[in-house]
């Protein structure tokens, strides 16, 4: 077994949990916060049987799109940001699809 650990924008999360659930997958959604833009975005914790692993891949990949943001948060400047005086300026970045992590699963027990 896998424990697939998905981080999705948030603009795609209520498509992928559908798709997921409709194909009979589990699905946790937990509400998480990206470090470099300091922005929300969905993590998601799917166990899956080794057989149906590509089939859930093959799903996030579908669903999840790249967006290009904008950002001017200090995270983003490094020390540019944080020097006084200095104006931030935006930087964009391309985020998603989806950042994936595959982790196998010694135990799974429901008690
Ligand atoms: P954030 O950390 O807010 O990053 C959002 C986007 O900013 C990233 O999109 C990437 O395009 C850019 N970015 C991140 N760090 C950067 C840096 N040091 N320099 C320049 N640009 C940078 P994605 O790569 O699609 O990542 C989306 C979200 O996935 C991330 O949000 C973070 O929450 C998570 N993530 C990405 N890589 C990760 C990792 N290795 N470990 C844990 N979480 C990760």
């Amino acid at each position: 077994m896998k424990l697939v650990i998905a981080i999705v924008q948030d603009e795609d999360t209520s498509r992928l949990v559908n798709q997921l659930m409709k194909n009979g997958y589990g699905v946790t959604k937990l509400a998480t916060t990206g470090g470099f833009l300091r922005a929300g975005n969905t993590t998601l914790l799917i166990g899956v049987n080794d057989d149906k692993l590509q089939c859930v891949m093959g799903i996030i990949e579908q669903v999840c799109k790249c967006r290009k943001q904008t950002t001017t948060a200090p995270s983003a400047l490094g020390s540019m940001g944080t020097m006084p005086g200095m104006s931030s300026y935006p930087v964009e970045v391309t985020v998603g699809g989806a950042t994936v992590f595959v982790l196998s699963v010694d135990q799974f027990v429901k008690l």
